[in-house]
């Protein structure tokens, strides 16, 4: 039995005699960036760039100070605090070569759920000079088929009239960037490091929208002084499982309560527009661009959108993980007949990039047998991904006269998987998604009403009024209805 060593500050240098630890004078550092949303892939992509700066190139003004927004973030909190913000990265190559290293760059963490104070105050510090995003696809509140902000949600009408007890990011924005200009401090850059194209622009515009309801004259100094840069984020992040955390414990007697795994590959283009400095982060590797759009779509059609292909289709033939569909023909066949056919065709042409290379290392990073990304983290909250992920190319190439074929199937799986819930098999799905209950109900009045799934406006907008979409989409339901296989019709179509 191996003695068992708690992830904290006093035990690194007994760690690092078996993983890299973080070298940097931890206890010297300042917050620069305060990031919302402190996910898996937040840990494995901006922190780990964040720890890659500090350890390389000395600088010691750009830590990380993460907040939660949400009730569930009571359990990052609480871990982090506990392992005084360490925690380990797991990096899962595909030839079974495993690589854990700490990561030390997340220094402070505050949760604003019950007492919204100690938030705004680090946003509102003078060392702060980034508030950073990942806050999903669904956190920007706006309606995915108008773009529009939406002011019902219960929150956005507190904060409007309780501006000092936000409860949104909105209303967290709006008291900081207050208290700046109030205190005649220089703005933050907002930078969202989501899977939205055109992020930066969906987050100013959204900010924009809830501020001029709430203070005319502070939305006219946010428009004027805060940058939103765009920017294309990338590095496949699965769900941690208790095999990460016992394959700590059982090799290097480690005790890390939440570890992260993901894959070698990583990726950051961001816009070089910010409003009161930048880390260098160029130095480790990420790119600074003038138009990060291209690189979005790219990203977002492909990647995302084939995940979204191999999860939805995945989940109902009965494949637990991304690896697993990769395993099979017809699965990988489709995919990449959907990526040629539907997505490539939608996409602008990229100086230096090989599309078909870039195609090609998808499929090698969706094949990687020890991410293991379940087709439950794929297929959670679709319905916030799908209509940025796949809605877009359908209604591009219905535009445009091209194939829709491929991505029509998708969309005809996932009302027969939002109605009943279980793969081919009868084993059942959890459907993790905001809009769970909404997109049953549509989905069950499929046997009256053959297109009351796409009729859903705010998702399909006037999808379900045309008649090529309509007349396909039709045909695939009933097949999937009448025989709950879908690799048969896969198969008929490859
Ligand atoms: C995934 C992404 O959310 C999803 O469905 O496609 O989380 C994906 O793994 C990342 O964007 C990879 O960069």
């Amino acid at each position: 039995m191996k003695n068992i060593i708690a992830l904290n500050q006093n035990n690194l240098t007994n760690i690092a005699k078996q993983i890299p630890c973080p070298t940097y004078p931890r206890n010297e550092l300042t917050v620069g960036m305060v990031h919302v949303g402190v996910g898996g892939f937040h840990r494995a992509h901006q922190a780990y760039y964040t720890n890659m700066l500090l350890e390389k190139f000395n600088v010691r003004d750009w830590a990380i100070c993460g907040i939660g927004l949400r009730k569930g973030d009571q359990k990052i909190h609480n871990v982090l605090n506990e392992q005084e913000g360490l925690y380990t990265l797991i990096v899962k190559h595909p030839d079974g070569k495993i690589e854990p290293q700490i990561m030390g760059a997340i220094i402070d963490f505050r949760l604003g759920v019950d007492s919204p104070k100690p938030v705004i105050q680090r946003m509102a510090h003078p060392d702060t000079k980034i508030v950073s995003l990942t806050i999903t696809e669904g956190g920007y509140n706006f309606n995915p088929s108008t773009g529009d902000f939406d002011f019902e949600n219960q929150d956005i009408q507190h904060e409007l009239k309780n501006p000092d007890s936000p409860k949104t990011i909105y209303g967290f924005l709006t008291a900081a960037l207050k208290k700046r200009r109030d205190s005649g401090l220089p703005a933050f850059t907002i930078m969202s490091c989501d899977n939205i194209q055109h992020n930066g622009d969906v987050a100013r515009n959204m900010l924009l929208s809830f501020a001029k309801r709430q203070d005319e004259e502070l939305a006219n100094w946010i428009e004027k002084e805060v940058c939103f840069p765009n920017s294309m984020v990338d590095r496949i992040t699965p769900v941690t499982t208790q095999s990460d955390i016992d394959y700590l414990e059982k090799t290097f007697g480690l005790q890390d309560e939440w570890p992260v795994t993901c894959e070698p590959f990583i990726q950051w283009v961001v816009e070089d527009n910010f409003s009161n400095g930048r880390p260098e982060f160029e130095k480790v590797g990420v790119q600074f661009v003038s138009d990060v759009k291209p690189y979005e779509k790219m990203k977002l059609r492909l990647l995302n959108a084939g995940h979204s292909v191999l999860g939805i289709l995945g989940a109902i033939h009965g494949h637990p993980t991304i690896n697993a569909c990769m395993e099979d023909e017809t699965f990988v066949t489709y995919l990449r007949a959907f990526m040629d056919e539907e997505a490539t065709p939608t996409l602008d042409k990229l100086e230096g990039i090989d599309l078909n290379v870039y195609k090609d290392s998808l499929l090698e990073r969706f094949a990687n047998p020890n991410i293991k990304d379940s087709v439950s983290r794929i297929c959670s909250e679709s319905s916030a991904k799908l209509p940025k992920f796949l809605i877009a190319t359908l209604q591009e190439n219905l535009d445009s006269g091209g194939s829709i074929q491929f991505a029509t199937l998708v969309i005809a799986a996932w009302c027969y998987y939002s109605d009943k819930g279980m793969d081919k098999n009868g084993q059942p799905i959890e459907i993790i998604d905001a809009m769970a209950a909404e997109l049953q109900q549509a989905a069950r009045q499929t046997k009256t009403d053959t297109l009351a799934f796409i009729k859903q406006k705010s998702l399909f907008g006037d999808l379900g009024q045309n008649e090529r979409f309509t007349k396909l989409y039709t045909e695939f339901v009933q097949q999937i209805y009448k025989d709950g296989s879908i690799k048969n019709q896969m198969q008929t179509m490859i």
